[in-house]
């Protein structure tokens, strides 16, 4: 069976269909013929993630799933939270997001924090929603070149390293998005 997953970056593709196993053929936005941005103005993470796939079941009447992540840090209330990507500037500017992140975190004593993923799933029409979180702590100077987004400035707990200097294989072992799409291949398998 086809199923479409709401993007084009052929990294979170392969890991996913990987992770789902060959039960199910994960389609990409581009493939399925939708190329134009969709809209992400939600409040939440779980807003945007089912947006997303109802904007895709709407245009394309196939089964789809979306993920929205954000950085959740308890010294600065939640946030970057849902706007994680657009922090510092309207773009995805890492560098500025990552400054800008640093400069709130100075002076904090409490460094807490985690990733959140929300996976919002339309199959068959019906609509479920999945969640991933790893808990850790804001560094206090960036370590690593792995990776992306943040990753440099998070150690995931029970480690001492970020997640930037990990492999790609130890972070999506105890990522956000990994536990999220974890949940949703173990869902989709027990269909
Ligand atoms: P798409 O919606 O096109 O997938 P996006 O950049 O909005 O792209 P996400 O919702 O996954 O992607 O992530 C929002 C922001 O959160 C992203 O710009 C990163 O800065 C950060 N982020 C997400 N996942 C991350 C991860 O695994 N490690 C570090 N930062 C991450």
């Amino acid at each position: 069976m086809k199923i479409v997953f709401a993007t084009n970056n052929a990294h979170k593709l392969r890991e996913v269909q990987q992770t789902v196993g060959d039960k199910f053929e994960i389609v990409s936005l581009r493939e399925c013929g939708v190329v134009e941005d969709i809209p992400e103005n939600e409040p939440t993470l779980e807003g945007n993630a089912l947006a997303k796939a109802r904007y895709i079941y709407s245009r394309t009447g196939l089964s789809c799933f979306a993920d929205d992540t954000g950085l959740e840090v308890d010294a600065l209330g939640g946030e970057p939270g849902v706007r994680s990507a657009r922090y510092a500037t309207d773009g995805h500017d890492d560098e500025a997001n990552k400054r800008l992140l640093l400069e709130r975190m100075e002076g904090k004593e409490n460094r807490g924090a985690q990733f959140r993923t929300a996976m919002a799933l339309i199959l068959d029409g019906e609509e479920y929603l999945f969640e991933g979180v790893v808990r850790g702590k804001i560094l206090t100077k960036e370590c690593g070149n792995g990776g992306f987004g943040y990753d440099p400035l998070f150690a995931p707990e029970g480690h001492s390293e970020s997640f930037a200097e990990m492999s790609a294989e130890e972070k999506n072992a105890i990522s956000h998005r990994g536990r999220a799409v974890r949940k949703l291949a173990e869902f989709l398998n027990n269909r």
